[in-house]
């Protein structure tokens, strides 16, 4: 891991400030063109990978169209796994000095899902990342890379300064909310407008959504969520072996059994 001290010129002091106050920050040109291209040429190649696309495995997320409702595959959740490019991105260097800027301390992956977001597919209600489990760590802070140029048109994330301050807004029940409309000010939004080579990072007390997909091209990118190395440790494993039996209850729940994790 780098030394601290390198690991602080990542960002300059105003970058780390704006940070802490809005929640939020846009990191322009990290990734080289070459690098984002074979991230964007492993996700054809996972997308192909009809064996995993299947709605039984969990590693597998669904939205619906927008207009027609059909059901379609939006996202790999984990991906580093069955992703090496992915995996290089996870473990990243300047990546690591970005959030060692923020935490001041180590970061460890937490979390990583390859978002596609196919044309027309429905965005993200508003909703914090954090989620109401003792285990989850309040340091989490997830790293956008966008494959595709992200924009209103295509339902680039929308994000909401300064609330991350309150904490986590909805009841700590262990279940997922999303927050209602009127948490927050919509005229205050910002837009995660990003070309390929640009991150962004927000914190999972940070309110946040997308809209549809109404361009005629996926709006691909790769979702990496952290915790300060103080708070928690390596929890990946275990967060993965706790959100699979979640979602394994959850499905029950409705009615869909026979799920398994490939
Ligand atoms: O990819 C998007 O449009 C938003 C995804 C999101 O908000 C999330 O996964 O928490």
């Amino acid at each position: 891991m780098t030394p601290l001290a390198a690991a602080a010129d990542a960002l300059a002091p105003e970058q780390v400030a704006a940070y802490r106050e809005t929640g939020f920050l846009l990191v322009r040109n990290l990734f080289s063109p070459e690098e984002i291209e074979a991230l964007a040429q492993e996700a054809d190649t996972l997308l192909g990978r009809t064996e995993l696309v299947d709605t039984q495995n969990i590693r597998c997320r669904w939205q619906d169209h927008a207009e027609t409702g059909e059901c379609r595959f939006d996202c790999f959740d984990p991906v580093i796994d069955i992703g090496p490019v992915c995996r290089y991105f996870a473990h990243d260097p300047r990546l690591q000095n970005l959030l060692q800027a923020i935490y001041r301390e180590e970061p460890r992956l937490f979390k990583d899902k390859l978002i596609f977001k196919p044309p027309g597919a429905t965005g993200y209600a508003l909703h914090q990342d954090y989620i109401g489990w003792k285990e989850f760590p309040q340091s989490f802070v997830t790293v956008i890379i966008p494959i595709d140029a992200t924009s209103a048109e295509n339902g680039a994330t929308e994000v909401f300064p300064g609330y991350h301050q309150q904490g986590y807004l909805s009841p700590a029940d262990g279940e997922y909310h999303q927050l209602p409309p009127e948490t927050v000010d919509a005229s205050t939004g910002v837009l995660l407008e990003m070309g390929p080579g640009d991150v962004a990072l927000f914190s999972g007390f940070t309110p946040h959504r997308s809209g549809a997909n109404q361009g005629s091209q996926a709006r691909r990118q790769l979702y990496l969520s952290y915790n300060a190395a103080s708070d928690g440790g390596d929890q990946r494993d275990a967060h993965y072996r706790q959100f699979h039996a979640w979602l394994v209850t959850k499905y029950a729940e409705y009615g869909k059994t026979g799920v398994y994790f490939r």
